[in-house]
């Protein structure tokens, strides 16, 4: 059984890793299963080699892959059913997806959930989340995230080429979703079960895809479990 390391909270069943949802969005996509290990930050140094020092890491077999994009290049290559990129165009066009998300849309997701991110991790890593990201940021994480609505205002803002793309076609992929759709799978995720945020009006554009893509897979991210709510274990 193919095995992914991801991200642990104080929850249980919380996973708010926008890395690994888009690679449990993946690996859905191509009908294959897998077991979740979810390690904290203070527990890194258990993963498998060779890693980056963070997840999602995918162990099938004897082969170990680590970074989301490499570990989408992987599964495309190692079961080719249900393509993630149909084409060399398909998967240049991804890579603008991930870049753009992780240079716009996570800073600003960050600016509206840090507060709420900090209050998920386990008490073990509360000061390496902390000092780590303080560092990144150059203030405090309460000056960072002190204008949650300001940032979520910006964040529908940078949303509005995807909003027009939507209008068009149900996903960034066409017809049907691929591997840029599980990106933006991994940005709402990353808000929906790591903060207790409201982002969107229900008559926005992208609110609806969101919506279409929590219903894939039997429901895959919609039935994953949401912070403020679930029980600390
Ligand atoms: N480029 C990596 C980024 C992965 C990443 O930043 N993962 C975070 C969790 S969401 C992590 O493990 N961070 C460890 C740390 O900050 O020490 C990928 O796409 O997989």
């Amino acid at each position: 059984m193919i095995q992914l390391f991801d991200l642990a909270t104080k929850y249980s069943e919380v996973r708010f890793s926008p890395f690994c949802w888009r690679i449990k969005y993946a690996l859905a996509h191509k009908g294959l299963k897998w077991d979740e290990s979810p390690l904290s930050f203070a527990e890194m140094k258990q993963l498998p080699l060779p890693n980056d020092g963070k997840v999602p890491v995918l162990v099938d077999g004897d082969e170990v892959v680590f970074d989301s994009w490499e570990i989408a290049l992987f599964l495309d290559n190692k079961y080719p059913q249900h393509v993630l990129f149909d084409s060399d165009e398909s998967r240049s066009q991804s890579l603008f997806v991930k870049c753009w998300t992780e240079t716009v849309l996570h800073s600003l997701i960050s600016r509206m959930g840090i507060l709420d991110f900090l209050g998920l991790q386990k008490d073990v890593d509360q000061t390496y989340f902390r000092e780590s990201r303080e560092k990144r940021f150059g203030i405090t994480l309460e000056e960072w995230g002190s204008n949650p609505e300001a940032a979520r205002m910006d964040f529908l803002k940078a949303l509005e080429p995807l909003r027009q793309t939507l209008s068009d076609q149900k996903f960034v992929g066409g017809k049907s979703p691929n591997f840029s759709d599980y990106i933006m799978v991994g940005v709402f995720q990353w808000l929906r079960c790591g903060s207790g945020l409201t982002i969107f009006d229900e008559t926005d554009h992208v609110y609806a895809y969101q919506e279409r893509l929590l219903d894939l897979f039997d429901g895959l991210g919609r039935s994953a479990p949401v912070y403020p709510t679930a029980t600390r274990s």
